[in-house]
Formats: structure tokens, sequence, C-alpha cells
């Protein structure tokens, strides 16, 4: 099967078992070639391109998402985007208005799917890469298994190939061909109770409420020294920390001052939900910054529960710190259980009920010490149009414990 996707330039699954995988594009795209026009869709509807900067259109993204975006296996929980959310992820810099696309049923104006891109550099093995970053791809419940989904993906490419963008980088927890990396979602809670009640957090065989809640029970304060929230004045450091710190793995992002300002001190308008939280180590004696780590809010809906309507949910985001640099793998070690330690009791006051990690980076040194237990999803990587040899886990195999 694969209709669709053994129709595009991505690995075949085969591929990944030759001995030399020569790294670099898969398909030279002439500029010339590329259709000034989408195809035509199914009768009835039409396309659009969103004006997100239009909080009626907003809305209505985040409508269209609420209701019909990722669930979990059983159904239970669904993504529940913010508005703040959508505007932190689909407006980050060089955002480019012709990536927001959506269809429409062409006589109630009613948005009904939707893909979108925003523009970013990663560094694959060292290589420099000009990217899409490919997100919310969603369509209605009621056009589901149409094949519209292989449409709107055409429809992307051909706006990102017309914008001279070649490349592009999305995830799924799904099985498409073919992973670049692949990664497990783990949990740790926050609000144990909470989280049983709305069936996320199974009883232990053998154990108690009480005996989970004093279990996941975690300090008042934190314990790193210097410990504050990240300010626009620190963007410099920890531009430079993270740069170096993330040098470290094959895959990453290759953030510019501007990205660092945007992903991690994003300031939304008054009176809207906060989306990122960051924090720096200030050293109290060099005043330098030694460490930052950040989480972001992403709350789920959980469908059908007389108690709760939604579950708060803080995932790890960027984090690093200068011992990783000193190759003294027990002390990366200790002050990574700190400090993500520290971002649990953060989040905690932030009124979060559970906090998520991937396998990824350094995760593996504290995932299970710091009470995080494995869960069902997992998380793909995938290049478009980029052919590399796989990436562990996005973990550099040094540095596992
Ligand atoms: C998926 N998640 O395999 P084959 S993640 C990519 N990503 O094709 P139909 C997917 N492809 O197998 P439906 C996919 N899910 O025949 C399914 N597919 O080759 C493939 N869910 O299309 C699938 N959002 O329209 C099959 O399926 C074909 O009506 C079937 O629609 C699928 O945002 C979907 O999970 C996912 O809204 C839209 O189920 C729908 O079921 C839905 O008959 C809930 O489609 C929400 C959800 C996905 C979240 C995400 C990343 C998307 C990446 C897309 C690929 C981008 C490629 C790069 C483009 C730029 C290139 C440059 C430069
Ligand atoms: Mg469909």
């Amino acid at each position: 099967s694969y209709k669709f996707w053994q129709t595009q330039p991505v690995p075949r699954f085969e591929d990944n078992k030759d001995k030399e995988i020569k790294q670099g594009p898969i398909k030279w795209i002439k500029p010339e070639e590329v259709p000034k026009n989408p195809d035509a869709l199914i009768e009835g509807f039409e396309w659009c391109t969103l004006d997100l900067t239009n909080d009626d259109e907003l809305q209505e993204l985040f409508d269209l998402l609420n209701n019909h975006y990722v669930e979990d296996d059983n159904a239970m929980f669904r993504f529940s985007y913010s508005m703040s959310f959508l505007n932190w992820a689909l407006k980050s810099p060089g955002w480019k208005k012709e990536w927001h696309v959506g269809v429409r049923a062409t006589k109630s104006r009613k948005l009904v799917a939707s893909i979108s891109g925003v523009p970013t550099e990663i560094r694959v093995r060292g290589e420099p890469l000009k990217v899409t970053e490919i997100n919310f791809l969603c369509i209605h419940k009621k056009l589901r298994s149409k094949r519209l989904a292989p449409v709107l993906i055409k429809e992307i490419t051909r706006r990102c190939y017309l914008n001279g963008i070649y490349q592009a980088i999305y995830t799924g927890g799904v099985i498409l061909p073919t992973p670049v990396s692949s990664c497990r979602y783990y949990h740790r809670a926050l609000d144990w109770l909470k989280l049983y009640s709305v069936g996320f957090s199974p009883m232990p065989h053998g154990s108690t409420k009480a005996r989970q809640v004093a279990k996941n029970q975690l300090p008042d304060n934190t314990s790193t020294p210097g410990l504050r929230p990240m300010e626009e004045k620190d963007i410099d450091a920890v531009h430079d920390l993270l740069e170096r710190y993330l040098r470290r793995f094959d895959m990453y992002q290759a953030f510019s001052r501007e990205e660092i300002d945007h992903w991690l001190v994003y300031k939304e308008r008054a009176g809207k939900e906060q989306v990122v939280w960051s924090y720096v180590a200030e050293d109290p004696k060099t005043k330098k910054i030694t460490d930052f780590v950040s989480f972001y809010n992403l709350e789920s809906t959980v469908l059908d529960n007389p108690l709760h309507n939604s579950v708060r949910a803080a995932y790890l985001y960027y984090y690093a710190t200068e011992t990783a640099f000193t190759g003294d793998q027990p002390a990366l070690k200790d002050r990574l259980l700190v400090l993500i330690n520290d971002a649990l009791i953060c989040a905690k006051k932030a009124n979060f009920d559970v906090f998520n990690a991937l396998t990824l980076q350094d995760n593996p040194l504290f995932l299970e010490k710091l009470k995080f237990g494995a869960g069902d999803g997992q998380l793909h990587y995938y290049l478009y149009n980029y052919r590399c040899a796989p990436v562990a886990g996005g973990i550099n195999e040094n540095n596992l414990p």
C-alpha cells in the first residue's frame, strides 16, 4: 500500500538497510516545472489561504482543530491548541501567509481542512538545510478517507517549491515511509488524582491512591542555584549555550537570534494564555548563564468525562547545560536531574497536571529517575525530499547511561 507515499520523494523502508546511504536531496526540482495553479478539489470545495492575523480566521482554524485534530488511539483525549499557541507556532520568524492553507465548503464557507508550514533551518549531520516545518494537517471527520490528505500535501508542497524551499520536516504518530528518527512519549504525573480520574494514569497493580500521590509529590522550591525566569537580556547567552549544546546531536534546529526570542521568550498580547515557560540558571558568582530549561503549554480535551473537561499538559521543550561540555558523564546526569526536576516544580506551580517528554537528546539520562513513565504514543520524525542515515532516537549514543 502507501499508494500516495510511494509516489513521493521520500526514502523507501528498504533503503535504510543499505550499508551506505548517500546523504542529500532525492529529487532536483526545476522551478519552471512547478505548476502555477493548485490541483482541483472534489466538487463543492475550494482552496483558501488563511489570514491568521485576522482573529476571526484564527478562530476558524482553532475550531477545526479543537473538533477534528489528533486523538489518542482510544479516543479519550484530543489535542486542544489555544489561539495563543497557534499564533506562536504559525507566525514564527519568516512565516508566510501562503503556507497557511485551508479548504472551504463552497456554499457554507465553512473551513473543513487545513495544512500549514513555517520556514526554518536545520542541520543534519553538519549539513545546513532550509526546510518548511509542516504541521496541523487536519480534515473534518465527515470528509475522512476520501484521499483528500494527499491533495493537501501536494498543494503545500507546490507552495513551498514556488518559494524555493525543496525540503520539509514533519512529525506524526503514524508510520509512513520512512522515519529518520523515532521517539517514545514519557509522562510524569503532577496531579496524579486528576490523571487517574480522567483515565490517563492507571492504578499500578497493588498500589493505592495515597501511595501514588505520595510517590509523585514534589518539593515546594527549586534547587538549581540562581534559577529564574528567562528575560530578553538572556537571549544572546541562551542562543550561544543552546547552539553549542545542540551541536552534539545528529539532527537539530539551527536557531537564529530572532527564533530564540520568538520560541523561548514569546510574549502574547495581554489577556491571552501563556504558551512557553523558560528559565535560566545564572551563576550567583560569575553571573554567567550556565543552564536553561523550557516547556510549553498544550492542553488536551477530555472527551466524555463528567468531572473534567481538559488536561493541562506541559511539554519539555529545549534545555541546555554547561556540564554537557565537561566530558564528565555523571556530572551531566546529576545536573540534569536537578534542572529537570526544577522544571517539574515550576510546571506544578503553574497548575499543569502532567509533564511530557520524548526519548530524545539527553532525556534518557533522567526520565526514569524523575518518575516519568513510558506512554503508548510514539513520535516519528520525517524529512521530505532528503535522504540520510537514520538518526538514533535523536539520542547521542555516547550519552546513554
Ligand atoms: C499523516 N499524519 O498514509 P497512502 S501530523 C502524512 N501524515 O496515504 P485520506 C498521512 N500522511 O498510505 P484521511 C497522515 N495520515 O495511501 C494519513 N496519511 O500513501 C496518508 N486526522 O488520505 C495515508 N493530523 O485523505 C494515506 O485520509 C493518505 O481522510 C490517506 O486524512 C488523514 O500535521 C488525516 O492526525 C491525518 O485529520 C488528515 O485522518 C486525518 O484519514 C485527520 O484518505 C486527525 O494520507 C488529525 C491528524 C496529522 C497530524 C501533521 C504533519 C503532516 C505531514 C504531512 C506530510 C508533509 C510532507 C512535506 C510537504 C512539504 C514538502 C516541501 C518542501
Ligand atoms: Mg479524505
